[in-house]
């Protein structure tokens, strides 16, 4: 066992060992994205090592470093942050195991460190959250003030969903961002920055929240300023996660931008090449869409997470 798959040629699925080093529970997309990959290497029969780095870098890179020494087949990794990583995949490259890129990107300069990216594409998701506010307010002729609430300071997420956002926006100079904070993709983190925020711009319009937890969050805070999230201060938030469906369903946020959390088979066809000595695409971008509160009433049904 061990060593590259691809180099000895393909191995029974039930001898494939896959390690993943998961970023943390920070979310209720993180919940169903580990639940997503966990049950898709079940159904698959190949087994996954699966670790919990609580946000944190150091423990992932520890993660990646214990499956190498394990010699696991291939390693897969969704990078808490975007920089920090060419040390740890470059001792995984030297070993011969192939490194997938789940759902969040690394910033390196060189990319023959992995041998495809699954995921979303963060920017449009930005874009998507900013087109929406631009319509909403397109016969603003007053100034527009805008919370953002950012994810994980430096996450591919967090930077790509702040660049597609102010990119959109910037068509209309009422739209103004007055504060952007990290919530660290959490809803704690995103009631207390709204809570702090709020004091210093009572008068806020909307607030977008990088994740939904976070705008649930927000939506604690506000209320208890007592003030009606949704209609005193409108939420974009992304994911449409259940219960941010939910509060968007009750009308508590407003839009919603999808992100799938469900990469698990997306995951396993990958593996599959690897394991047949193919070439994965390099990068592969999950399909989403977006949610106003009708679309989210008609949706929530038949939701899997
Ligand atoms: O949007 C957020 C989670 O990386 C796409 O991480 C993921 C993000 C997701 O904490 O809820």
């Amino acid at each position: 066992s061990g060593g590259s798959a691809a180099s000895e040629g393909p191995k029974p699925l039930d001898e494939l060992v896959v390690g993943f080093a998961q970023v943390g529970a920070e979310s209720g997309w993180r919940t169903a994205n580990t639940k997503d990959i966990q049950a898709s290497f079940e159904e698959a029969g190949i087994e996954l090592k699966f670790s919990d780095a609580q946000q944190k870098q150091e423990n992932q890179i520890k993660a990646i470093r214990s499956y190498i020494q394990q010699q696991v087949d291939v390693i897969a990794f969704s990078p808490v942050v975007e920089t920090g990583w060419d040390a740890v995949l470059n001792e995984a490259k030297a070993a011969g195991i192939p490194v997938v890129l789940t759902d969040r990107a690394v910033d390196s300069q060189d990319d023959s460190l992995y041998v495809s990216f699954l995921g979303s594409d963060f920017v449009k998701e930005g874009e998507k959250a900013g087109q929406w506010v631009l319509d909403e307010y397109a016969d603003a002729t007053e100034p527009v003030k805008i919370i953002q609430l950012e994810g994980t300071t430096g996450a591919a997420p967090a930077i790509d969903r702040a660049e597609g956002f102010a990119d959109v926006i910037s068509a209309n100079p009422n739209l103004q961002v007055v504060a952007s904070q990290t919530g660290d993709f959490t809803r704690a983190g995103g009631k207390q920055v709204t809570e702090a925020l709020l004091k210093s711009n009572p008068d806020v319009d909307l607030i977008y929240a990088h994740n939904d937890d976070m705008g649930l969050g927000a939506i604690e805070a506000i209320e208890a300023a007592g003030m009606e999230p949704g209609v005193d201060i409108k939420i974009v938030t992304v994911d449409a996660v259940h219960d941010g469906m939910q509060a968007l369903a009750d009308g508590k946020i407003n839009f919603i931008v999808e992100c799938s959390p469900l990469l698990g088979k997306q995951l396993i066809d990958i593996v599959k090449q690897i394991n047949d000595g193919e070439t994965p695409e390099k990068r592969i971008i999950t399909e989403e869409t977006t949610f106003t509160q009708d679309e989210a009433i008609e949706a929530l049904p038949d939701r899997q997470y």
